[in-house]
């Protein structure tokens, strides 16, 4: 069994340095969770570059294209679920289909995807003016894709299956101005609301019909994480245009709420099971029958649409199987995260 979850968001925005701390935390264990990496090397590839974070204070370097490992995830020493993680290069998002490989890949992890970590820089959220901080961030890039690919089947009301978990972290979170961290981050959660605001009001509209859409179909919510820790890094340079700050790690990093999003994703997924075995074969066929081809050969990977629907079904059948284990990942995460959805 596999969950697919894929982490994307713009340029510089911090899903790197944000992946290696998640590994490195969940790879020695948390709160009862741990993960291993398919085999030893994948460890080490992602262990190695946060070793010189640690030692040298050296951040990691721009991602070249885009990375995918296998993990499994364990609640105490017990196997919980397989998961598929996917990282990209931030300029990913900003390509068409038909110009890069890329992005043709990026569709079909979108659509393919139960849950995805959108990655957001706090700081440019904080500090840019908002028209600036949407493109910097790539919000209309992302609203767009889910809404191509995730989105728009649910308001026509087509395969019921639709649905998927969404995670929005706020990352650089240490270097806020005070003003956005007091009454608990409460003007960069409204701030954050603004910029991603697309796919708020489409969450928002969702929640509203629950007489007929399980309130679960999209959940949604956010935090801000921070892999240097509090007074731990300091801006060199706020920086203009494109250029995003310039910031100096000073002391051996302590990273915060790092492991919640991820947890949140996995929960919400693995407890919106019911869902994906009530998806017919006629359904799934309509869905990708609407797709481009370039996305459409991605998510096939020379199955038939028939077979793709057999192995989600096979997955749902194991995951009902699961109920208890579920209930223990989501509720660790739940509590800890803000709904995208304003109270
Ligand atoms: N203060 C602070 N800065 C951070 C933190 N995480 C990342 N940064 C800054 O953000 C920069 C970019 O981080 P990356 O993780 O490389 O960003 P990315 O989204 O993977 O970028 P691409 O791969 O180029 O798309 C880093 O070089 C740091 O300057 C953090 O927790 N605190
Ligand atoms: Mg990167």
């Amino acid at each position: 069994m596999s969950l697919k979850v894929t982490l994307f968001g713009g340029t510089g925005q911090g899903k790197t340095t944000y992946t290696l701390a998640l590994l490195y935390q969940m790879a020695a264990g948390i709160d009862g969770f741990r993960i291993e990496a398919e085999d030893a090397d994948t460890s080490t590839k992602y262990l190695n570059p946060w070793r010189d974070f640690v030692i040298a204070r050296k951040w990691p370097a721009p991602t070249m294209g885009r990375r995918e490992d296998t993990f499994s995830l364990l609640f105490n020493n017990e196997f919980i679920t397989e998961f598929r993680w996917v990282d990209y290069q931030g300029g990913a998002i900003n390509i068409t289909t038909d110009e890069s490989d890329e992005a043709a890949q990026l569709h079909a992890d979108i659509q393919e995807s139960n849950a995805v970590i959108i990655v957001a820089d706090a700081f440019t959220i904080a500090t840019r003016p908002r028209i600036e901080a949407e493109m910097l961030t790539s919000s209309t890039y992302i609203f767009n894709l889910l809404n191509s690919y995730k989105f728009k089947e649910a308001a026509r009301g087509v395969g019921m299956a639709q649905g998927i978990t969404i995670a929005l972290v706020l990352t650089k979170a240490d270097i806020l101005p005070e003003e956005y961290k007091e009454n608990n981050y409460q003007r960069l959660f409204e701030q954050a609301r603004e910029v991603f605001r697309g796919v708020v009001s489409f969450a928002e509209e969702q929640r509203a019909h629950t007489s007929s859409l399980r309130p679960w179909l999209y959940p949604a919510a956010m935090i801000p994480v921070s892999v240097a820790g509090e007074g731990n890094a300091s801006v060199v340079d706020p920086g203009r245009g494109y250029e995003l700050a310039t910031v100096n790690l000073d002391n051996p990093p302590d990273p915060v709420n790092i492991h919640y999003p991820f947890l949140y994703a996995i929960g919400n997924e693995l407890d919106r099971n019911a869902l994906y075995m009530e998806e017919q074969e006629e359904e799934l066929e309509a869905r990708l029958s609407k797709l481009n081809r370039n996305v459409l050969n991605r998510i096939l990977r020379g199955r038939s649409i028939k077979q793709v629907h057999e192995e989600r079904q096979a997955v749902a059948e194991k995951l009902s199987e699961m109920e208890p284990k579920i209930r223990a990942v989501t509720t660790v995460a739940n509590k800890k995260m803000r709904s995208l959805i304003p109270s």
